[in-house]
């Protein structure tokens, strides 16, 4: 069989998971299995994540805390734009999908009610954040410096943002020695010097704009950011990223799959622990309003567009068919997917990964049924989301080469 990926299951998460599983099952029985593994697969939306912005006034601090939540300055809830608060307090802004991740304007050091680190550090709670990001447009300020021996002494993660690139690709585009690397080295040298050895690694730089999300190194700080979280909390994180910044990335599109992936075998564990109804045409039983939901999970995170929308008429006619491939919202339609699947022959191949999961659940047929479903949906939404992904790049190129003309 294809990639049906072994190396998935040698995995450390699932690993974890599996003992996880175990311990439940030694300290509670089997009985409370479902539940148990239900609520794991919602944990996502509970675990909670505090992200630190801070840096001079200007920076762009307002401007990145909207950006990363995909708002505009206009919207409900947007951080506002160029207004000097004089933030006297850590002010929160909920991430519109997730509340529980929020993203924190700190007040400077250097104001009034903050004269100085120490009456910082006192009054602001630096242990509740999980990174910090500190945010420049120019050069970064002594009290940041300062900031960052304070929270490497804490032992945390922080990363230096030098924002407003486009500024600066605008500015220099006008001459005629241009060069958008040559000028890109340069900051990020300028930037480096300004730091001294307070970096352990280059990497923890990054220029940005907060205006165009899709370039430089925006995505790479949104992968850093979500690298130096827990594990639950990069689940929660990278399943509550927005549209526009999953499609702007492979990168994050790619992370999206792999947690999406993550999840299958909780699913099917699941499944296979619910109180079965055979599915009409299948010869095995699986929990098929459980692999609805997730399916819907695997449109709405890879961005996929709703059937119908203004969006989906646009594509061209063999995307759109990719797209309502996976639109299946009921029992006899996942039947009709799966039919092919559920030969035999594929749920034998699925069994060959039961020993791994030491698993009391006696429906094991069941396991490997959804298993092997969920696989195949992640497989082909994914598909359709590269294709989709792939039709609105070459648009975008498309618009661009008429505004040349
Ligand atoms: N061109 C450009 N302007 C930015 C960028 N980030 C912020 N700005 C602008 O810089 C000004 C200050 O931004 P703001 O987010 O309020 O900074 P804060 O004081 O640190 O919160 C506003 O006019 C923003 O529109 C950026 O990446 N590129
Ligand atoms: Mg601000």
């Amino acid at each position: 069989m294809d990639d049906f990926s072994a190396e998935f299951w040698e995995d450390d998460w699932v690993k974890i998971e599996m003992e996880e599983l175990q311990r439940e099952i030694d300290e509670s029985g089997v009985s409370n299995i479902e539940e148990f593994l239900r609520k794991r697969l919602e944990r996502w939306r509970e675990v909670e994540v505090n992200i630190a912005v801070t840096g001079d006034s200007g920076a762009g601090k307002s401007s990145f805390i909207n950006a990363i939540r995909e708002l505009y300055e206009d919207d409900e809830g947007a951080a506002q734009v160029d207004v000097t608060e004089c933030t006297k307090v850590p002010t929160a802004f909920d991430h519109p999908t997730n509340p529980n991740i929020k993203f924190w304007d700190l007040p400077g050091i250097g104001t009034p009610n903050y004269p100085d680190l120490e009456t910082y550090v006192q009054k602001v709670e630096l242990e509740k954040y999980h990174a910090f990001l500190i945010f420049t447009a120019t050069r970064f300020t002594q009290y940041d410096l300062q900031l960052a021996v304070k929270i490497r002494a804490m032992e945390k993660k922080f990363f230096f943002i030098r924002t407003k690139i486009d500024d600066n690709v605008r500015a220099e585009s006008r001459k005629r020695s241009f060069n958008e690397n040559t000028m890109l080295t340069k900051i990020r040298h300028d930037c480096l010097e300004n730091l001294g050895d307070l970096l352990s690694k280059e990497e923890d730089l990054f220029l940005i704009s907060n205006h165009e999300p899709s370039n430089w190194d925006f995505a790479r700080l949104t992968a850093a950011i979500l690298d130096a979280l827990t594990r639950y909390q990069r689940e929660s994180m990278t399943l509550s990223l927005g549209k526009a910044i999953t499609r702007s990335s492979r990168e994050i599109f790619q992370r999206k799959v792999d947690v999406l992936k993550g999840r299958i075998l909780l699913v099917s564990a699941a499944s296979a622990a619910a109180a079965l109804v055979p599915l009409p045409g299948l010869s095995v039983a699986v929990d098929a309003a459980l692999i609805l939901r997730e399916l819907s999970l695997y449109r709405s995170q890879l961005g996929l567009p709703e059937i119908g929308s203004a969006e989906f008429t646009r594509l061209h006619l063999a995307t759109r068919e990719k797209v309502l491939k996976v639109g299946l919202t009921t029992a006899a339609q996942l039947s009709g997917f799966l039919a092919p699947y559920a030969a035999e022959a594929a749920v034998e191949e699925a069994t060959r990964y039961l020993p791994y999961i030491g698993l009391a659940v006696a429906s094991g047929m069941s396991f490997a049924a959804t298993y092997y479903a969920l696989y195949r949906l992640l497989g082909t939404v994914e598909e359709a989301a590269l294709c989709v992904l792939r039709e609105a790049a070459e648009k975008t190129a498309a618009d661009f080469e008429l505004e040349i003309d």
